[in-house]
């Protein structure tokens, strides 16, 4: 499959997706979303691929939300496709078993906030601009926004992003928990980088547990989430990676680890 509105770049063991459409601030259209279900599987299934970075192409946005131009005169069965690939996108990004980082580089709103929401952290520049304008348009989020921003922020600022589509600068979205950090813009890409390089030299079966746990574990109660938890670590003993990290403090020396 050939992509037009994607670009995928893997260096050290990460890689970063970058949504390519900067003359409609990476709005996010039919063909735009289906490529990254492509490029997002391809990812998922490799083993040489320990984190991700996904941002947006340009100065300006990160992603200005589902294109508008190519929603408005939907019928009611195409609007609710589209509205399933946008799902599928965002729960394949959501559940890939590597990390990924949310590079927020200017506007997140409507589709491109949720796409950031169903990142497993999210970095933003002092320029990003967060919400969820949908109620503008006569629609409601429709890529899990109303899900996803309520487990991350809590019912009470999640609602008054929602239902009044205002949009907040990078240092309130830090302040509420939207954002883990906010970078000048320069240095923005520098410091995803390092997190995910952090990141991908750790044990990656280790790591992709983690993730599991985290995920899975919030749709739990606080016993089955440790139990879950406790069987995961257990499992982490069948890999090699768990032996050459203890040996390899024993040792004192920095543990190679194969992924396996
Ligand atoms: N869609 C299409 N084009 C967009 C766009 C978008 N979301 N956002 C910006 N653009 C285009 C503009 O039309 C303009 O194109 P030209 O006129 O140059 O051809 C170009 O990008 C530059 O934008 P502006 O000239 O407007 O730039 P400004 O700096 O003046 O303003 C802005 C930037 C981000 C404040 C403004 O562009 C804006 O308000 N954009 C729309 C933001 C928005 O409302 N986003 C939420 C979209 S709704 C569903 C599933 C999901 C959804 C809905 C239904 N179903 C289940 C069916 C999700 C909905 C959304 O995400």
């Amino acid at each position: 499959m050939t992509w037009n509105n994607i670009q995928k770049n893997v260096k050290d063991g990460v890689a970063t997706v970058t949504i390519n459409r900067p003359k409609a601030l990476n709005a996010l259209n039919y063909d735009t979303l289906k490529e990254m279900l492509h490029c997002f599987e391809e990812i998922g299934a490799s083993r040489d691929i320990h984190a991700v970075i996904i941002t947006g192409s340009g100065e300006k946005a990160f992603v200005a939300g589902a294109d508008i131009s190519f929603m408005g005169d939907f019928e009611a069965i195409e609007a609710r496709e589209f509205g399933k690939l946008g799902h599928q996108v965002m729960a394949v990004v959501e559940n890939l078993p590597q990390p990924v980082i949310a590079a927020v580089n200017g506007f997140a709103l409507g589709g491109g906030c949720e796409l950031a929401l169903a990142c497993d952290m999210r970095l933003a520049s002092e320029n990003a601009k967060f919400g969820q304008p949908e109620v503008n348009l006569g629609v409601l989020p429709g890529f899990g926004g109303t899900q996803r921003l309520p487990r991350l922020v809590g019912k009470g600022h999640a609602a008054e992003l929602l239902f009044s589509g205002k949009i907040i600068d990078a240092e309130e979205a830090c302040r509420i928990g939207l954002v883990n950090r906010v970078t000048a813009p320069e240095k923005l890409l520098e410091e995803c980088s390092a997190l995910a390089e952090m990141i991908a030299v750790k044990a990656p079966v280790a790591v992709r547990l983690c993730k599991e746990a985290v995920n899975n574990g919030l749709e739990m109660d606080l016993t089955r989430g440790c139990g879950y938890e406790a069987d995961l670590f257990g499992i982490c003993f069948a890999s090699k990676d768990q032996k050459e990290g203890m040996k390899a403090f024993l040792e004192k020396r920095s543990p190679q680890f194969a992924g396996k």
